[in-house]
């Protein structure tokens, strides 16, 4: 069902047979290749002179995702068990396409770029990571979405077998964990469905087989993977704002001027850092990302919509 942009070069044209096994390894194969030809459309952008890439086993071995517990290591221990292979995803909701989809057909002939992002959690840290991502607009796009959808809205996996923490007696969250965007800032060019990071294919931890990147907006906005995609008129309830209205809101774009409430987001610890005061730099404006998307926001208070 997905249309091949003809004026994109085709994987089979860039990728020796040998190269690939599998579909999945295939591309992230493909995408490193293109980053290596040196073909990157739209990559780096706004990176600042100081912005130096996270280390590789920072970015995976330092995770949030609550669904293999709540310590920043318990994704690497636990997302290993993890099944991503075979991955379905359900489209429903305001589109002309929906349905079950095998994650491989949905990403067939789109290609990977590589984008070099800073990524911002509503914790206070931050690290500057190279993702291999599909712009979100190439896969939403496919499913015809109709005048009506406004939004969109997606959720991650629910296995309680495979993933720990959604067992877990201490859990508040109301699992599938969930997140939505605004139509325009799913379509905003700056968006991707990453599939992978540092050349390779997503681990598991970082949420395979793809997850949500959204630079400008806090860190929990990257939902991890997303088993379900939903086009909707109404504003989407995510997981946080359900958990805690006061502190979380729909948008969560990076804002220095709004404080959470029990922590100031003026400033930042950039990753690698252990102590409160290592590396901590001011946080920019959208995280750095205002003159690519705070157009998106005219006219809207931004303390009343975070
Ligand atoms: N499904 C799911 N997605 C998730 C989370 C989660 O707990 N579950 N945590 C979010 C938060 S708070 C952050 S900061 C990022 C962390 O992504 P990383 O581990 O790849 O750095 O994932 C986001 N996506
Ligand atoms: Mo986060």
């Amino acid at each position: 069902m997905l249309i091949k942009k003809s004026t994109r070069i085709s994987s089979t044209e860039i990728t020796p047979e040998s190269v690939y096994r599998s579909r999945r390894d295939f591309i992230g194969k493909s995408a490193a290749l293109i980053a290596g030809a040196g073909l990157l459309g739209r990559a780096n952008a706004g990176l600042q002179p100081d912005d130096e890439l996270t280390p590789e086993e920072i970015v995976t071995q330092y995770n949030n995702f609550y669904e293999f517990g709540t310590d920043k290591g318990d994704p690497v221990k636990h997302a290993g068990a993890l099944t991503t292979d075979p991955w379905t995803v359900t489209v429903s909701g305001a589109a002309n396409k929906t349905g079950e989809f095998a994650y491989e057909e949905v990403v067939k002939g789109l290609v990977a770029e590589e984008r070099v992002y800073r990524f911002r959690c509503v914790e206070a840290w931050s690290m500057v990571v190279p993702w291999l991502g599909i712009p979100l607009v190439d896969i939403l796009k496919q499913f015809e979405p109709t005048g009506s959808a406004k939004y969109v809205e997606f959720k991650t996996l629910y296995r309680p077998e495979e993933m720990p923490g959604q067992n877990s007696f201490f859990s508040s969250i109301d699992w599938p964990y969930t997140e939505g965007l605004r139509l325009d800032e799913a379509y905003h060019p700056l968006t991707i469905m990453a599939v992978g990071l540092y050349g390779k294919t997503l681990p598991n931890q970082n949420g395979a087989p793809w997850r949500l990147v959204v630079p400008w907006k806090y860190g929990f906005k990257s939902i991890k993977s997303i088993v379900s995609i939903r086009f909707t008129e109404q504003e989407p309830l995510n997981t946080w704002q359900q958990l805690q209205p006061s502190e979380y809101g729909f948008y969560a774009n990076v804002n220095p001027a709004v404080a959470h409430p029990r922590w100031s987001q003026a400033s930042e610890r950039r990753l690698p850092s252990s102590l409160f005061n290592q590396n901590r730099r001011p946080t920019l404006p959208f995280n750095g990302y205002a003159d690519e998307v705070a157009s998106l926001y005219a006219g809207m208070d931004l303390s009343k919509f975070y």
